[in-house]
């Protein structure tokens, strides 16, 4: 373990970090983060782009994280794998996102190919089963649109009517009412209509001030965009570019939360690539403030 790291060693499989800059941990390469936070707690789920040559986008598990102050990190082992969905036969451990609901986790998966999983435990760290033995969502229920990854990058959203909602998609952004059970779909699969201005992948949505915020991924190489609405069905105005190309990454994937009275801006970049070859990411954290109208200030990429 090096890089800005000091490393202590937990137990077996579970270390303690104290990151001094981003990205945040150099011992490995995360990408994709989704972050949960309960309590005083902030969880961190990643993706891991693996060393040694990954073609691609062909990861194999993800990984968890926690913190309590954003200074010190634990790593647990683990969590889940791509092989614990007997059906993702594509093998691709793309982008998820973890929600609780009464006591349990649910973290939703995507995969090249095969579509949306979800897997459920009874702690953040897990582990965590398949809930279903199938996909929640395949590319069928994305109205046949026609590349393997149409189907990806779920993003969940409780409302305060206790609503929960899943957003996700390449190309198209697609969004359904979950049921409460957290393991179906209710009702029709919809698209927001972007009126113009270009999805890519990675939605996520959170509310500030009574407000909807719509984050995602736009153009390749990716920056990240937002759009507001006072629904979250919409109709979303697009605001701008939230952040710029994420260095040597063809990527970029956004996680948004409150934490400690403060909000954060988690995402990857390539910044500690070294083969050029934009499959080697690492999540990065920067703080995010917005506007007397609501508005978010642009989020600069630091080395801090
Ligand atoms: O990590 C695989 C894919 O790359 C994710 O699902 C996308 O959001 C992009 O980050």
């Amino acid at each position: 373990y090096g890089g800005n790291l000091h490393a202590q060693q937990k137990s077996d499989s579970a270390f303690i970090f104290e990151p001094t800059q981003n990205p945040l941990f150099t011992h490995k390469y995360t990408a994709d983060p989704a972050a949960l936070v309960e309590g005083d707690m902030l969880w961190l789920f990643s993706g891991h782009d693996y060393e040694g040559g990954q073609q691609g986008y062909k990861m194999k598990d993800w990984l968890v994280f926690s913190t309590k102050d954003m200074k010190t990190w634990e790593e647990h082992p683990v969590p889940l794998k791509i092989t614990d969905f007997e059906w993702a036969t594509s093998g691709d451990a793309y982008a998820g996102h973890v929600a609780k609901r009464y006591g349990k986790y649910y973290w939703y998966i995507s995969t090249n190919w095969n579509g949306i999983g979800v897997a459920v435990a009874d702690k953040p760290e897990g582990p965590y089963k398949d809930a279903l033995g199938e996909p929640l969502l395949t590319n069928e229920d994305c109205f046949a649109s026609t590349h393997s990854w149409t189907c990806i990058d779920p993003a969940i959203f409780i409302d305060e009517d206790d609503q929960p909602w899943i957003f996700w998609g390449n190309g198209v952004c697609y969004y359904a009412r979950l049921k409460d059970n957290m393991i179906e779909i209710e009702g029709d699969i919809k698209k927001i209509d972007f009126d113009g201005f270009e999805f890519t992948e990675a939605p996520w949505v959170h509310k500030a001030n009574g407000k909807y915020y719509l984050t995602y991924a736009t153009g390749f190489p990716e920056k990240i965009a937002y759009a507001m609405a006072e629904d979250i069905e919409g109709p979303y105005e697009y605001k701008g570019i939230l952040n710029e190309i994420a260095g040597n990454s063809n990527t970029n994937h956004q996680s948004i939360v409150a934490f400690n009275n403060d909000w954060y801006f988690i995402y990857h970049n390539g910044g500690i690539q070294t083969d050029g070859s934009s499959y080697s990411r690492s999540v990065c954290i920067e703080k995010m403030e917005y506007n007397d109208d609501g508005t978010i200030k642009p989020i600069v990429m630091t080395t801090k």
